[in-house]
C-alpha cells in the first residue's frame, strides 16, 4: 500500500493542476470553495483499511461518510447547511472527541511534517499540499515584537503587538481538501504567545495582517484576514455559549473543549478593535493568569497567482497585575453557534435576517459589543426580551485597501490549455468594495445595559445585497455567510 502521505500529495497535486470547471466521479463541482464534496471520492481513495489505520473507531467513519451524502444537499456548498454542524461533530467524535477530551481534531498543528497519518490527512484538509500553514520565520522580517506606545490612556496600560505566523497561504492555483482555492481553512494554533507572563489583565484586543516587512496586507492586493477566532483555556474558563454542547467544533479545533477553553475575540477582515477604554471601561478588564493558554483558528484567503507569506497580528492592551475589582466577561453570541459559523444566504432573496437566541445564565451589565458580518450584511442587532439594546452598523469602503479595482478579475490558467475561466473569488468582475468597519456599540449606543439571569438575548445579523454587494463563487451562488457578536459585560467583583 503506498504510504498515505504519498496519496495524499499525489491526490493534491493532481488537484492542484486540474481545470476549474472539472468534475469529479461523484459527478460534483470542484470549482467551489467551502465544499465537502471531495470527502466520499477521498474515502474511497484511501479504501476502508486505510481509514482503519487512522482510526481506532473506524467503523463509525462508515455513519459518518454517510452523513455527510445526506447533509450535502447543495453539492459544493457544504459546511454553510444547517446540517454541517452535527456532520462536523460527527468528524471530531470519531477522532476521539467527547465532552471532557478533544479528540485528535486539531492535530493538524503538530502536522508541519506529516509524520503522523492522520495528521497528513487534516493538514491535506486545511491547507492543500504539504508545505502551507505555518512555516519558519522568514530572515530579515519586522520584529515580532515591535515596539509600541499605549494605545489607551488607562494608567500603567502597555500596548503589545505579536506578530504571529508566518503563514503561507496557497495561490488561486491550489485547492485544499475542503474545495477551496487560495483558502487556509481554519487553522489551529494551539499556543500562541501570550501578551504577558503571570497575572495581567486585559484592557484591548485588535487583528490584522502583514507582509514579512511591517506593510498591511489587505484585499487591495488580494489578502483577507478571513477570520480569526481568540480562545483562552485554562483552569475555570468555561465557554458560556457553547458549554451546552457535548462537543463544540471551534474548541475541538484547536485542541479544547468547553469546559476549560472560551472563545474571546474575533476579527475578520474588517479588523474591529475592541478596546474597553473606547467603550468607557477604564476600571474593569479580563484577567488573565499565568495558568492560561491562548490558542487561536485562523484562515486565510489569498486571491493572487502566486503563493504569498503573511503574518498574523495580535495587538493587546494590557495593566500588570489584577488591579481592578471588575471582571469582564466576554460571550460569544453566532448566528451557527459552535460549528464553522457559516450560513449559506437564502437563493434569490437578496435581503434576509440570521438570528440567534441565548438564555442568560448571569447576572453582569452589557459594556459593548462587536458585530461581525460578511459582505452584503449592513447591520447586527442585540436584543434583550424582545428589545433592541444595541446595534453595529457596518461600513464599506472606508479606505483604499478595502476597494479592490478588479476584483474577481483573477483567471485561473487552465494547466491543460483546455479552457481558462474565473477561479472561485468573485463571480463578478470589477470594482469590489469590501466591508471595512463595524461601530463597536458601546456607552450611549447601549438601550439596556442590564443583564439578568433568565432573559433571552437575540442577536440579529442583517444582510441586503442589493444595498451591498456580497460575495459569490464562480458558479454564481452566493458565498456563505456569518453573524457573530461578541458581547463585553462587566461583572461585579466580590468586596
Ligand atoms: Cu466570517
Amino acid at each position: 500500500m503506498p504510504t498515505l502521505r504519498s496519496l495524499f500529495l499525489a491526490l493534491a497535486v493532481s488537484q492542484t493542476f486540474a481545470a476549474p470547471t472539472a468534475q469529479n466521479t461523484y459527478n460534483v463541482h470542484l470549482e467551489k470553495r467551502q465544499s465537502l464534496s471531495d470527502w466520499p471520492a477521498l474515502a474511497n481513495s484511501v479504501g476502508w483499511d486505510g481509514w482503519k489505520a487512522i482510526f481506532p473507531d473506524w467503523q463509525s467513519f462508515t455513519t459518518w461518510v454517510q452523513t455527510v451524502g445526506k447533509a450535502v444537499t447543495t453539492p459544493g456548498n457544504f459546511l454553510g447547511e444547517p446540517g454541517a454542524t452535527d456532520v462536523l461533530v460527527a468528524w471530531a467524535r470519531m477522532m476521539g472527541a467527547t465532552k471532557s477530551t478533544p479528540g485528535l481534531m486539531s492535530a493538524a498543528l503538530d502536522a508541519v511534517n506529516c509524520e503522523i497519518a492522520a495528521h497528513c490527512l487534516i493538514e491535506s484538509v486545511l491547507t492543500g499540499p504539504d508545505g502551507y500553514g505555518s512555516i519558519p520565520d522568514i530572515p530579515n522580517a519586522a520584529p515580532r515584537k515591535p515596539a509600541m506606545k499605549s494605545r489607551t490612556a488607562v494608567p500603567n496600560s502597555e500596548t503589545i503587538k505579536i506578530r504571529y505566523g508566518p503563514y503561507k497561504v496557497p495561490s488561486m492555483k491550489t485547492k485544499n481538501l475542503m474545495g477551496q482555492y487560495g483558502m487556509l481553512f481554519n487553522l489551529p494554533n494551539k499556543n500562541l504567545e501570550k501578551p504577558c507572563e503571570g497575572n495581567c489583565t486585559l484592557i484591548g484586543m485588535s487583528s490584522g495582517l502583514e507582509y514579512a516587512d511591517g506593510k498591511t496586507a489587505n484585499v487591495n492586493e488580494g489578502l483577507w484576514l478571513h477570520h480569526l477566532i481568540l480562545f483562552n483555556g485554562g483552569p475555570g474558563r468555561v465557554d458560556t455559549t457553547c458549554k451546552s454542547r457535548d462537543v463544540s467544533v471551534p474548541h475541538a479545533s484547536v485542541g479544547a473543549v468547553t469546559s476549560n477553553t472560551e472563545r474571546i475575540f474575533a476579527a475578520g477582515n474588517e479588523r474591529v478593535e475592541g478596546i474597553l477604554p473606547n467603550m468607557g471601561v477604564t476600571d474593569a478588564g479580563y484577567k488573565l493568569y499565568d495558568t492560561d493558554r491562548l490558542s487561536a483558528l485562523i484562515e486565510l484567503m489569498n486571491e493572487n497567482m502566486e503563493d504569498k507569506i503573511v503574518y498574523l497580528t495580535m495587538t493587546y492592551d494590557i495593566v500588570r497585575g489584577h488591579p481592578f475589582k471588575d471582571e469582564i466577561k466576554i460571550i460569544w453570541m453566532d448566528v451557527r453557534q459552535c460549528g464553522t459559523s457559516e450560513v449559506n444566504p437564502p437563493k434569490d432573496k437578496p435581503q434576509f435576517t440570521l438570528e440567534y437566541k441565548w438564555t442568560s445564565d448571569l447576572d453582569a451589565e452589557l459594556v459593548g459589543t462587536i458585530g461581525h458580518v460578511h459582505d452584503g450584511g449592513t447591520h447586527t442587532t442585540l436584543s434583550v426580551n424582545g428589545e433592541e439594546t444595541c446595534r453595529n452598523n457596518g461600513a464599506y469602503g472606508g479606505s483604499p485597501e478595502y476597494i479592490q479595482e478588479n476584483g474577481g478579475g483573477h483567471t485561473q490558467p487552465a494547466a491543460d490549455g483546455a479552457h481558462a475561466g474565473p477561479a472561485t473569488a468573485h463571480a463578478e468582475t470589477g470594482r469590489m468594495v469590501h466591508l471595512s468597519d463595524m461601530h463597536v456599540c458601546s456607552g450611549k449606543d447601549i438601550e439596556i445595559r442590564e443583564m439578568r439571569k433568565g432573559q433571552e438575548w437575540t442577536l440579529r445579523a442583517h444582510y441586503d445585497f442589493e444595498k451591498n454587494k456580497g460575495m459569490k463563487a464562480a458558479d454564481g451562488e452566493w458565498d456563505g455567510v456569518m453573524g457573530i457578536s461578541v458581547v463585553f459585560v462587566r461583572v461585579k467583583g466580590k468586596d
